[in-house]
């Protein structure tokens, strides 16, 4: 098969992995093939091959979008480029572990439920957004109300969700007397593993409760953290890209030079020794997901929804500004660190600079408005724990007060100069109601804390939470969010 990436036509210096893909099998089916997966876990997995004589494959699927891409992987053998961005080296990387890749849209939803109860398939892994667990974020239980949960619900056997889709993987597996695989969820979520048994034993007993006992009994949901800046591709990054490997990558992706990966050692059918190359296995993930979740999604939201509406374009941008850089900092150290109960040793003073420098990173263009997307299922685990945590203990909150009121002025719709914000959010049309009714006055704040699917029963409740918030929000609309910052 001819193609663009083979060692005659990559640029010196860089080659294709030196192991044998043919001794790979799909071992992995993993969902979601976007920018992440392809910076992380399929690297990750890339460099063990490189070390050992494992044969653990990659089959990439994508439920949602992303055509183009697996259709762009096919042409080039599943080879594609990793540029990791240093603030001033570049370290370029071809991943050689996926070998299959499949979509619904031209393949068939059989054919990708095939693929899921072959033998081999040890593992089902996920990075399809908090959005593709179809939770009521407040609760992390199955929303039955969910528009896909709805429709798999009727036709079981015909699945549009990641959940659905997993638990008729293991009916067919368990009707067929094949053994089952681990599901293993890679998104930003808290307890991911935890949230996504949730959901799929929700639904299987929704459709089979049989089933669901079996799956509770014979499957494991390890919970992953996972930490690796990687922005969406651009025109940019990937004439950057271009440029370093001699030839063109549509598949490439940019991403910073650090990476992490911590997994809670429970898998039924084996998994890779992640551990040869960075990932680490530990009994219990949640401290780790907890940190990361609060000290850096909590910091990143923050600046994604106040850096948007102060006029940073980029997080790399907001650092720049001396305010954002220490209510960020502060953030994590005064909101977020005294929340957390990690394990001895662990240095949250050193872990919140490292996060100052990685946002500072200059060559890393991530968007303040990529992250400012899909808040309605974010903000509540990234802020709402810590919140509690402060209001039970009358301790200072104000960062977070400051994040949630950016939050409610960023899903108006409309910035500080009067132009449209694209909110992309599966409540944005919630948003616009309310907005609708009430305007950019006091009285909105109270009603987007009314959402009990984001903020649950209680904050509401809590007078002078609300005041806090109302007050914060108040300061952004006639201050403006930078000086809102700089009064932190
Ligand atoms: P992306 O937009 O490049 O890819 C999103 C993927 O999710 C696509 O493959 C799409 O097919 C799938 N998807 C979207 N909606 C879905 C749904 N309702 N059901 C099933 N699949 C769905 O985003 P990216 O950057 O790959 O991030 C994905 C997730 O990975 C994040 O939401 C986050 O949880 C996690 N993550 C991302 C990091 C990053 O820096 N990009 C770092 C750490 C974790
Ligand atoms: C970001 C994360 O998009 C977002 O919400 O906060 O994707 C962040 O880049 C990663 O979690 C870093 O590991």
């Amino acid at each position: 098969m001819t193609h663009n990436i083979s060692n005659t036509t990559l640029n010196a210096g860089i080659s294709l992995p030196t192991y044998d893909r043919k001794r790979l099998k799909a071992k992995i089916v993993h969902l979601g093939f976007g920018a992440f997966h392809r910076a992380h876990q399929a690297l990750i997995t890339s460099e063990v091959l490189a070390k050992t004589s494992a044969d653990w494959g990659i089959c990439e699927i994508n439920l949602f979008g992303g055509e183009e891409l697996i259709t762009q992987l096919r042409a080039q053998d599943h080879l594609y480029s990793v540029a990791e961005k240093g603030a001033d080296t570049t370290t370029v990387k071809i991943i050689g572990s996926v070998i299959e890749s499949l979509h619904p849209t031209f393949d068939g939803q059989q054919a990708v439920l095939e693929k899921m109860a072959e033998e081999q398939v040890a593992i089902v892994s996920m990075t399809i957004t908090e959005k593709g667990y179809c939770i009521d974020p407040a609760t992390g239980c199955l929303d039955k109300n969910n528009a896909l949960i709805k429709a798999d619900l009727i036709t079981p056997s015909e699945p549009t969700s990641a959940i659905a889709y997993i638990v008729e993987a293991l009916r067919i597996r368990r009707v067929r007397n094949i053994q089952p695989f681990t599901v293993m969820s890679c998104d930003n979520i808290q307890g991911n593993g935890h949230v996504a048994r949730a959901a799929v034993l929700d639904f299987a007993n929704l459709v089979a409760p049989e089933l669901a006992n079996w799956i509770k009994t014979n499957v494991t949901f390890p919970c992953t953290m996972v930490d690796r800046i990687v922005p969406a591709a651009t025109a940019e990054t990937l004439s950057e890209i271009t440029d370093l490997l001699g030839v063109s990558d549509p598949c490439g992706i940019a991403c910073e030079p650090f990476i992490q990966w911590v997994i809670e050692d429970n898998f039924v059918n084996g998994h890779p020794d992640w551990n040869l190359a960075c990932a680490e296995f530990v009994p219990d993930v949640v401290p780790f997901e907890e940190m990361k979740l609060r000290m850096l999604n909590g910091s990143h939201s923050f600046l994604a929804y106040l850096g948007y509406l102060g006029g940073y374009a980029h997080i790399s941008d907001t650092m720049t500004n001396e305010h954002y850089r220490k209510a960020a900092f502060d953030m994590m150290m005064k909101a977020q660190a005294p929340t957390l109960n990690m394990p001895e040793g662990t240095d949250l003073n050193t872990y919140a600079k490292l996060l100052i420098d990685r946002y500072s990173n200059p060559s890393l263009k991530h968007q303040t408005w990529q992250i400012a997307m899909d808040g309605s299922q974010k903000i509540s685990q990234r802020m709402g724990g810590s919140l509690r945590f402060h209001l039970q203990n009358e301790t200072d909150y104000r960062w977070l007060a400051m994040g949630i009121a950016g939050w409610m002025v960023y899903v108006s719709g409309v910035d500080e100069k009067g132009n449209a914000i694209d909110v992309r959010d599966p409540m944005s049309e919630q948003f616009k109601t309310i907005y609708q009714q009430h305007g950019k006055n006091r009285s909105v704040v109270k009603a987007l804390l009314g959402i009990e699917a984001i903020f649950s029963t209680d904050l509401i409740k809590n007078d002078q939470f609300v005041d806090e918030v109302s007050k914060a929000y108040e300061l952004i609309i006639s201050k403006g969010a930078r000086n809102a910052v700089a009064s932190l």
